[in-house]
């Protein structure tokens, strides 16, 4: 009789689960949160509680615990912070300061059972405040990788898309007198629509990976404000500040208090207002990285400082400009990682790690790949003097046909924009990596790039580009097919092979006139649509290491002889970028296994990397118009893309330093060829 009783209870339940789970009752969050609009600037130079520390947290794999139940039974709703009970009440999904995780900080970082964990994380903190002090009260996360839900009180308040770029939401009006619970649930799952998209060449690290900060500002305050000098020769500033509504009718005064100057405006009802003077500061640049205190003041209303540089950056018949003066950019390309520890880099110690490497090799710039990195960087490069080229993660192949993925970049190019226009050391906005030619990619990076010269004047605008493929490998292969027919030594039949092949593919006999012509230096044409829309042309290209593999599936030729025959035709090898741009090649490179033993006959070694590198500047540097490099890449970095065993373990291994900080033999060749004044031989 009993356990009849059990068992038709236990029916119920199942009965009740199956329902509870049935489709289309996914979440039962009654959600109207919406993405944050505006985002407040210099977080750490305004009056805030700083919200770093440890955050009690909750791993929620099947993310159950935006449901008020997934039994039928009661119980989840992890969003509402109930205190956990005590005694006969049941719980399961509470938070206990047993489990908790640093902010900020990625999680796999913190803990090996959560390194390729890809779901949502539910973050809690505890907050006692008073807000009766007529403030507003903004909350404001630097990142949080990928999708951000925000719960303040049991209620949602926002709902944020990007791993990358920072948010504001003004949390006022949900805080009440005593505690109140400040949820975070933040989901790293990546997809075809997100961007980026799952499919790249680096760990997907996940949790908040920037500061987290409660502003507590004045009605009448500022959001946002924009620098520059805006004319060489005259050396008119121009500022333009973004009050609140509130400031509207009231003077916004600016000075740089270390120059003596100053200058006033009325802030319109728009609550915008501009200010233009004449400056005797002097200039920024990585030589003299000289940096002024900026302070703006609201009568009756908020008072920032900022730290801020003034320089110019122009782009004149195919050249680069710094302060008038012509550039060549000496830079290496960097991930978001740090040899002082694991997972995502992260705040001024990681900077200068970063940074001081960057000088080590005698190097004046940086591409911070492929994504904005944290604002520290930025704020560090200013102050070590080094330029900086800034990327939006539309990455490959994202979903360039989906309105939404549209909305979400031009969010995130927004919030890149608008955090980081007031850095001096940032030159260049990169508006996508290695992205397909077509039409839908065309339009979308076109309104992208729109955006970003709207919001921002005082900078160029950049992609990096490929050569186009369909070109590019017919006529490689044609050329190293004729300069494998031209070397005596080449066994008699692979001769025939390739003269078999070379006829076919140029559609007349292989006779000495014709080999020779194909093995004529190669021309390659960036003949990109989007480079139309950009101020400099920049170019990924992989001679050295990728093309071989490949063309061996082409061509009838043994893989080590073509790999052998690329090298040596790299120094005739000649890139044309379109008309007027100037060129940038933003990646070359090659894996090497710190300590590889082999020497540069074998891949993976640091003696292969290094000679790749001799041979990429020798040939970069034949390039009359050349306007600077960034070699992929600084440190070797986590990625599931690269798996083998024993080499790579899971790193992409082109740094020039391996994780641990070892330096490797290319480092040096860099560094020797950047302090000779590459390109000049
Ligand atoms: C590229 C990508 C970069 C990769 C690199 C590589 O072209 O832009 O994200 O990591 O090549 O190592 O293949």
């Amino acid at each position: 009789m009993l356990l009849r009783c059990f068992i038709a209870i236990a029916l119920a339940c199942q009965a009740v689960a199956a329902q509870a789970q049935s489709p289309g009752q996914v979440s039962t969050v009654p959600w109207q949160a919406t993405e944050p609009e505006r985002l407040y600037q210099h977080p750490e130079g305004r009056r805030h509680l700083d919200l770093s520390g440890p955050w009690q947290v909750l791993v929620d794999p099947l993310s159950a615990g935006d449901r008020p139940s997934f039994t039928g039974l009661g119980g989840v709703e992890v969003y509402k912070a109930q205190p956990a009970p005590t005694g006969l009440a049941f719980a399961e999904f509470v938070f206990n300061a047993g489990k908790t995780l640093q902010v900020p900080a990625d999680w796999g970082r913190q803990d090996p059972r959560l390194d390729l964990y890809e779901g949502p994380v539910w973050y809690l903190k505890r907050l006692d405040l008073q807000p009766d002090d007529g403030l507003a009260r903004i909350l404001h996360v630097g990142a949080a990788n990928y999708r951000t839900d925000v719960y303040v009180n049991g209620i949602a308040v926002a709902r944020h898309e990007g791993g990358f770029t920072p948010f504001s939401v003004d949390l006022t009006r949900y805080l009440k007198a005593g505690t109140n619970a400040l949820v975070l649930k933040v989901d790293n799952r990546l997809d075809a629509l997100t961007v980026p998209t799952r499919f790249s060449d680096w760990h997907n690290h996940g949790g908040i990976t920037g500061p987290v900060r409660l502003l507590e500002l004045p009605e009448r305050r500022l959001v946002s404000w924009a620098i520059r000098l805006a004319d060489l020769a005259t050396r008119e500033i121009v500022l333009d500040v973004e009050a609140t509504s509130q400031a509207a009718g009231q003077l916004v005064t600016v000075s740089l208090a270390d120059v003596g100057e100053q200058a006033q405006a009325r802030i319109g009802p728009d609550g915008r207002a501009r200010l233009v003077w004449r400056t005797r500061a002097a200039l920024w640049s990585p030589a003299s990285p000289a940096l002024h205190r900026l302070q703006l003041s609201i009568a009756g209303g908020e008072n920032v400082t900022d730290t801020i540089g003034l320089r110019t950056i122009t782009a004149r018949n195919g050249d680069l400009f710094l302060n008038g003066e012509r550039l060549i950019l000496r830079g290496i390309s960097s991930h978001a990682v740090s040899t002082r520890h694991a997972g995502r880099a992260v705040g001024t110690a990681d900077a200068r790690q970063l940074l001081g490497e960057v000088k080590a090799l005698g190097g004046n710039f940086v591409r911070l790949a492929h994504y904005p990195h944290d604002e520290a960087v930025v704020r560090e490069a200013d102050r070590m003097g080094v330029l900086v080229w800034s990327e939006l993660p539309v990455y490959w192949a994202v979903a360039f046909e989906s309105p939404d993925a549209l909305t979400n970049v031009r969010r995130q190019a927004r919030a890149m924009v608008e955090r980081d226009r007031n850095r001096a050391s940032i030159i260049l906005w990169s508006v996508a990596n290695e992205t397909p030619n077509t039409p839908a990619r065309l339009a979308f990076l076109k309104e992208v790039a729109a955006d970003v010269r709207g919001l921002d004047q005082s900078r160029l605008l950049t992609a990096a580009l490929l050569v186009d493929t369909a070109k590019s490998a017919p006529l490689l292969a044609r050329t190293l097919a004729g300069r494998l027919l031209q070397d005596r030594a080449l066994p008699e039949g692979e001769r025939s092979r390739l003269a078999a092949w070379f006829e076919k593919a140029t559609g007349a006999p292989a006779t000495p006139d014709r080999i020779n012509a194909a093995a004529a230096p190669p021309v390659f044409r960036i003949e990109d649509p989007l480079a139309d829309v950009l101020d400099v042309a920049a170019l990924n290209e992989y001679f050295g290491w990728y093309y071989a593999s490949f063309l061996a599936r082409m061509v009838p030729a043994d893989e080590g002889r073509l790999a052998a025959a690329i090298l040596a035709l790299m120094p005739d090898v000649r890139f044309v970028p379109p008309a007027g741009k100037p060129f940038v090649v933003s990646e070359f490179g090659a894996d090497a296994r710190a300590g590889l033993a082999g020497g540069a006959g074998r891949m993976f070694t640091e003696a292969y990397q290094a000679e790749v590198y001799r041979r990429q500047l020798a040939m970069l540097a034949a390039h009359p118009g050349i306007d600077g490099v960034s070699p992929w890449v600084l440190q070797d970095f986590r990625s599931p893309l690269r798996p083998y065993p024993g080499v790579q373990d899971g790193y992409n291994r082109k740094g020039l330093i391996d994780e641990t900080g070892r330096r490797k033999q290319a480092f040096k060749v860099l560094r020797d060829a950047y302090r000779k004044g590459w390109p000049q031989r």
